[in-house]
Formats: C-alpha cells, sequence, structure tokens
C-alpha cells in the first residue's frame, strides 16, 4: 500500500511507514493539479495545513483510504466530501498542546514585562525604562477560554506562576474545568474578571468574531489578550480600537485573520501589540510527536480497520 507525504513531516513519521511496509512517497509544496495526479493510487495521505483537501482533490482519488492530518487543525480540509468518498479522516489532538500552552505563556511573559518592545528599543539604541515598567503575573487572574488538552496545560503554568486561573469552556461541566485546574465561570465574568485572557478553541461557527467591539468592551479595562487558537476568533480591527483607547493594554496574537499578515495591516502599528507567525506547534518536540502519532494511527488503520482519532464515519 502507498502514502503520499504532501507537507512536510519529521523524519521519525516518515521511518515508521517504512518500517511497517508501506510504500512512501513524500512530496511537499505540490499544486492542485499535480496533486490530483500524485493521489491516484495512493491508500494514505499525510498532510499538516497546506494541503488542501477539496472535494476536487477527492474526485480524483481512486484507492483512498485514509487522510491523515498531523496535528490538530482541519480547516483546510472537506471532513463532508471525505465523508462522503467512504475516507476517513483522522488528527492528532493533544500531541502539541503542551507547545501551544508554552507560547502562550510565553506571550503572556512578554506582555507583562515589555519584552518585544525592550528587545527593540536596546537594539536601536534607547534605554526605556519608565515606558516599560512591567506588571508582575502573582496574584493575577489568568482567564482561559477553552479547557481542553491547550487549556488544562496552561492552568497548570497559570498556577505555577502564583495567577488564580478562571475558566469557561461550553463543551465541559463545572466540575470538569475544576479537574483541569480552573474555577469554572460564564463568559461574561471571564471577559470582566481576567487581568490575562488567552484563547484555547477551535474556530466555529459560534467561536468566529467572538472577540469584537462588544466582547472586548466586556472586559475588565487595561487587561491583556492573547489568541494562540485561529485567526478571526479576534476581529483584528476591533481590536485594534480597543488597543488605541487602551481598554485594552495589551495583545499577543500567534494567529490572524490573513495569513501571512499584510504588511500595511494596522495591527502592525501598535506598540501593544505582540506577534508570532503562527508558530504554537512549531517545536522539534510537537512535530516528531504529531508524525510519530499520525504515522501510528494510519498503519494501524489501513493494517487493521481500526481507527483512533477519526473526525469522520464512512460507512
Ligand atoms: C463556544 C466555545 C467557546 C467552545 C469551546 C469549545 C468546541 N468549543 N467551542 C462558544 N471547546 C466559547 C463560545
Amino acid at each position: 500500500m502507498k502514502i503520499l507525504i504532501s507537507d512536510p513531516l519529521a523524519a521519525q513519521g516518515v521511518q515508521i511507514f517504512k518500517d511497517q511496509g508501506f510504500e512512501v512517497e513524500v512530496k511537499t509544496g505540490m499544486k492542485p493539479d499535480e496533486l490530483k495526479q500524485a493521489i491516484k493510487g495512493v491508500h494514505g495521505l499525510v498532510i499538516r495545513s497546506a494541503t488542501k483537501v477539496t472535494a476536487d482533490l477527492l474526485a480524483a482519488a481512486d484507492v483512498l483510504k485514509v487522510v491523515g492530518r498531523a496535528g490538530t487543525g482541519l480547516d483546510n480540509v472537506d471532513i463532508p466530501a471525505a465523508t462522503a468518498k467512504g475516507v476517513i479522516v483522522m488528527n492528532t489532538p493533544g500531541q502539541n498542546s503542551n507547545a501551544a500552552a508554552e507560547l502562550a505563556m510565553g506571550h503572556i511573559f512578554a506582555l507583562a514585562r515589555h519584552i518585544a518592545r525592550g528587545t527593540r528599543g536596546v537594539k536601536e539604541g534607547k534605554w526605556e525604562k519608565k515606558q516599560l515598567r512591567g506588571t508582575e503575573l502573582k496574584g493575577k487572574t489568568l482567564g482561559i477560554l477553552g479547557m481542553g488538552n491547550i487549556g488544562r496545560i496552561l492552568a497548570e503554568l497559570g498556577t505555577g506562576v502564583k495567577m488564580k486561573v478562571i475558566g469557561y469552556d461550553p463543551y465541559f461541566s463545572a466540575e470538569d474545568i475544576k479537574a483541569r485546574g480552573a474555577e469554572p465561570v460564564s463568559l461574561d465574568e471571564l471577559l470582566a474578571r481576567a487581568d490575562f485572557l488567552s484563547i484555547h478553541v477551535p474556530k466555529t461557527k459560534e467561536t468566529a468574531g467572538l472577540f469584537n467591539a462588544a466582547t472586548l468592551a466586556k472586559m475588565k479595562k487595561g487587561a491583556y489578550l492573547i489568541n494562540c487558537a485561529r485567526g478571526g476568533i479576534v476581529k483584528e480591527e476591533d481590536l485594534c480600537d480597543a488597543l488605541t483607547s487602551g481598554q485594552i493594554a495589551g495583545a499577543a496574537l500567534d494567529v490572524f485573520e490573513v495569513e501571512p499578515v499584510p504588511a500595511d495591516s494596522r495591527l502592525l502599528f501598535s506598540d501593544d501589540l505582540v506577534c508570532t507567525p503562527h508558530l504554537g506547534a512549531n517545536t522539534h518536540e510537537a512535530q516528531v510527536n504529531v508524525a510519530v502519532a499520525v504515522a501510528n494511527q494510519m498503519s494501524k488503520y489501513l493494517k487493521t480497520g481500526e481507527a483512533e482519532f477519526a473526525v469522520n464515519a464512512p460507512k
């Protein structure tokens, strides 16, 4: 059986497929038409976030049985089309949660202590002390929106620096949120109480644009907002206004409405914004974790029919 790996995958994952006796082709950066040719004769397709698994691509597949996403987000896969075609789609949730939680915590420290502005100033020959007086995290309230794998780890990190941790997630009971290390609160309470509010929910119909002028206005004045989840959960125009007015003291974004961010984006002119280019899962450890997990899951499915972390159930 043949495996096509169409986005970069850590070598440890490629090796597992080979050890399991699969024929493996690694070909990244293909145009849609090239991919439609390359998919012929392929039983398992391995992707990250770049390859678009469209209905058009699936229609060109002949023996495809499984699409495996090395990572969590499936924004780039037409899941209903895969289901209709009898192709199972699986991801590797949890494997990059630690990486994402640590990045969020890093952004929280960067905001609290002006690390990015300090770096830029020193490099420009400035020695800004008064402008860069910081805030300690100890005793502050960390609000976590989304108490899944990432939110849970961030709760531990926040607790470790002696923050008060509160969490909101409509998909978990109050007891579950408590067991995950946060005081369960309503969304309005999360907005009103958090000194630092970090977002860890998928982008869905309910969460797209959730942080807009109305919700930003409900946040505690001078709070900090961190989005290492998905672009578009925060409305960037509204965030710019809230940063300009001082309603929000600072924001950290790892994800954006449009990626890569256009160089003329209004966001980039705010001194109170720190940002990274979608680095949440981008650690050596997480990339090995997701590659090994996706290779093991797909090998198992193709050999035994047993599906772990499937997100659909084709007949
Ligand atoms: C929905 C959510 C958060 C949310 C949390 C999780 C899938 N999902 N969606 C609406 N885990 C806030 C508002």
